[in-house]
């Protein structure tokens, strides 16, 4: 009301501002009126789903409890040298004995959902064969208390814990690691899915191949050369589609499907039709390991011609597994990729961003909020998805706790509306993005950068446990409470 009396006297005053400029003064005075008014409402779509997200190694702690085998992530994290400060999961955010206490920060939220993954080594300690049901039993607690409070979960079978007994027969330069995914998940989905309805097969196949495998700064470090890589990166699509054939086969009807992954989010450089059009050619080459081999069913030529000899090895049976049928299709969007238009056969360059571009404590995040409007758009548009979630978002900080007990990260509140601003645009224009999960509920283990590397909106006193909201914690609160931007 008050807002529209303003606007209503604004036009009016410009009005008569426009016949007489000496009114200007009067005319600054009301504008101060106005900005003391919140602005308009930019809401999304009821029922959108608010969530966070973590992953079982960089939260849970308690690596040797209750029969959980040892993952390659702890043979890594316990070798000199590989981890910043030798930092290691061992306890980590000790939630596996304190997710009462996080279900509660969800609850204080307003949390409606929460992505979470399941430990393979704590199901399966040797990777296959005998299950240990104690470890399947901290995952039945998790669900329970989660869906007691009234949120959603969303559960995640594979974020890079390969357990070491496999890693130690091949790892994922063995076809048998696919199959044995597909196992463990059918395994899971079986007990799970009476109660979680959305499972994603594996978290962002092109971190865990490309660090894994190829510059080793992941576990289990190693580098190996292109033929050997295109392989990895082949069992890895494979492990998603024969675990989206399992799940189907083992879960309840009405189960929902899916995976989590970073595809690389082509931005046009300028949004002109050349430059939007190129984008959209990016987005399926640069992807083209990945995710447009599990969308299409097949590797692109473009991809196998520059593979050239050393090109995967595959059956058709084996495309056809990938290119199983999903129901969402999850994404993770941290920066963007910038593309121009380009003469070359291709018809698109990326474009790497000046040593000058802005970016978050991690080097490698670019801050680019329009990832978050591209990814899915281009997305949605390429293989006509009809149901999306943004699986992951979020920024990492310098975050000094204040004596008094506060956390001041303006600078993740700047990121975090600056993205949702593009993902508002996306859903308005009708992307049909469900969903939206901040990384991460509260600081944790950030893999090869250690503990200083803190992407919470929570912040961790790894020394005490001890969790405090963020002002970013206070920011997500408040979009959450109003379903729109803040
Ligand atoms: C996600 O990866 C992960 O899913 C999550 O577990 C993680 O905590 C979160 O994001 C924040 O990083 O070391 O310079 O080679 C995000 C995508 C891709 C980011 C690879 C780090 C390595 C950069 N990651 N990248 S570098």
């Amino acid at each position: 009301m008050l807002n529209r009396f303003s606007r209503r006297t604004f036009a009016r005053l410009l009005g008569s501002a426009a016949l007489a400029p000496t009114v200007l003064p009067t005319f600054s005075a009301l504008a101060d009126e106005r900005h003391s008014t919140p602005p308009a409402p930019r809401h999304f779509p009821q029922g959108f789903l608010w969530g966070s997200a973590t992953a079982s190694y960089q939260v849970e702690g308690a690596v040797n409890e209750d029969g959980r085998g040892t993952s390659i992530w702890d043979t890594f994290s316990h070798t000199p040298g590989k981890v910043k400060n030798g930092d290691t999961g061992d306890a980590a955010d000790d939630h596996y004995h304190r997710y009462k206490e996080d279900v509660q920060l969800m609850k204080a939220l307003g949390l409606k959902t929460y992505r979470f993954s399941v430990a393979w080594p704590r199901i399966f300690p040797q990777g296959t064969r005998t299950p240990n049901p104690k470890g399947l039993d901290f995952y039945n607690r998790v669900v329970d208390e989660l869906l007691a409070h009234g949120i959603q979960p969303y559960c995640t079978l594979f974020h890079w814990d390969l357990p070491q007994a496999l890693e130690d027969k091949g790892g994922w330069q063995s076809r048998d690691t696919s199959e044995a995914f597909a196992n463990y998940a059918g395994y899971v989905a079986g007990h799970l899915s009476d109660r979680v309805k959305h499972f994603m097969t594996l978290n962002e196949m092109s971190s865990f191949v490309d660090l894994g495998y190829g510059n080793g700064i992941h576990a289990p470090g190693l580098k190996l050369p292109p033929e050997g890589l295109n392989q990895v990166r082949h069992h890895a699509v494979l492990a998603h589609g024969l675990g989206v054939q399992a799940i189907r086969a083992h879960a309840k009807p009405g189960t929902k499907v899916g995976l989590a992954e970073n595809a690389t989010a082509c931005v046009p450089v300028i949004e002109t039709p050349e430059h939007i059009a190129a984008a959209a050619k990016a987005y399926r080459e640069t992807n083209a390991g990945y995710l447009t081999a599990v969308m299409e069913g097949r590797y692109t030529d473009a991809y196998l011609r520059r593979a050239g000899a050393d090109a995967p090895k595959f059956t058709p049976a084996d495309m056809k597994a990938i290119g199983s049928p999903l129901d969402f299709v999850g994404l993770n969007v941290y920066t963007p990729a910038y593309v121009r238009a380009d003469d070359s056969p291709a018809g698109f360059a990326m474009v790497p961003p000046p040593a000058s571009f802005p970016h978050m404590m991690s080097s490698w995040l670019h801050v680019g909020p329009e990832a978050l409007y591209w990814s899915p758009k281009l997305a949605a548009q390429l293989w006509n998805i009809k149901e999306i979630y943004i699986t992951e978002n979020g920024a990492s900080s310098t975050d000094v706790l204040t004596p008094d007990g506060h956390v001041y990260d303006t600078d993740r509140v700047m990121y975090f509306r600056n993205y949702l601003t593009q993902l508002h645009r996306a859903v308005s224009e009708g992307v049909p993005v469900r969903g939206y999960f901040c990384w991460s509920l509260m600081d944790n283990y950030e893999w090869a950068d250690g503990y200083q590397y803190r992407f919470g909106i929570h912040y961790v006193d790894f020394a005490t446990q001890k969790r405090t909201p963020k002002l970013s914690a206070h920011f997500y609160k408040e979009v959450i409470t109003r379903n729109g931007l803040a």
